[in-house]
C-alpha cells in the first residue's frame, strides 16, 4: 500500500479570505505531503501492515509492530486528518439547515450555534497541537472532542465527521499565535453538506 495526497477539491485561493492562499498551498503541498511520505516510508519497513486499512492504523496503536509504532500512528494519523479537513471546507461555507443531521444536532447541543460555540472552546482549549472533531458515537448520538498531536477520535471507537486543525502551520502566516481568530474565521468555510452526508452514510 503506497499513499499518495487526495486532490485538494478546491484551489488554494478558495478559502480566501477567511483562510490565505499561501498556508493552504504550503499545509497541503508541503505539511500533508510529508506526513504521507513519512507513512509510506514506515509501511516499507512493516510488510505485516500491507492490508490494513488507514482507519485501522489509527484505531489501535498496541496493535502496531513496536518497531514502527510511533511513525505509523503519527503519520497516518496525520493522513487521516489532514484529508478530512480539506473535504470539510469549501468556498462560502454556510449552516446546515435541515435534515436528520440538524436534528440530531438539535438534540446534543440545542442548537447549531451551540455546537459552534461548543466547539469553538475545544479547539482553542487544546494544548499545544492538535484538532477539534464533531464525531458520531457507536449509538448514533454526536460529540466534540480535542486530541493532542495527530491522534483521532476513531482510537475511541468514534467516527469523525469534522475536524479542524489547530496546529500553528494552519493558520500562522495569517494569525500568527490568534488561533481564536482562525477557528472564527474557518467556520466560514465549513463545507455542511459534505459533513451532513458523512453523518447519513457512517
Ligand atoms: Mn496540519
Amino acid at each position: 500500500m503506497n499513499y499518495t495526497l487526495p486532490k485538494l477539491p478546491y484551489a488554494f485561493d478558495a478559502l480566501e479570505p477567511h483562510i490565505d492562499a499561501r498556508t493552504v498551498e504550503i499545509h497541503y503541498t508541503i505539511h500533508h505531503q510529508a506526513y504521507i511520505d513519512k507513512l509510506n516510508d514506515a509501511l516499507s519497513k512493516a510488510p505485516e501492515l500491507a492490508d490494513t486499512s488507514l482507519e485501522q492504523l489509527i484505531s489501535d496503536k498496541e496493535a502496531l509492530p513496536e518497531a514502527v509504532r510511533d511513525a505509523v500512528w503519527n503519520n497516518a494519523g496525520g493522513h487521516f486528518a489532514h484529508s478530512l479537513y480539506w473535504q470539510c471546507m469549501k468556498t462560502d461555507g454556510g449552516m446546515v439547515s435541515e435534515g436528520a443531521f440538524l436534528d440530531a444536532i438539535n438534540d446534543e447541543f440545542g442548537s447549531a450555534l451551540s455546537l459552534k460555540e461548543k466547539m469553538t472552546e475545544v479547539a482553542a482549549g487544546q494544548f499545544g497541537s492538535g484538532w477539534a472533531w464533531l464525531f458520531k458515537d457507536k449509538e448514533g448520538n454526536l460529540g466534540i472532542l480535542s486530541t493532542p498531536n495527530h491522534d483521532t477520535p476513531l482510537a475511541e471507537g468514534k467516527t469523525p465527521l469534522l475536524v479542524i486543525d489547530v496546529w500553528e502551520h494552519a493558520y500562522y502566516l495569517k494569525y500568527q499565535n490568534r488561533r481564536p481568530e482562525h477557528i472564527d474565521a474557518w467556520w466560514n468555510v465549513v463545507n455542511w453538506e459534505y459533513v451532513a452526508g458523512l453523518f447519513l452514510i457512517k
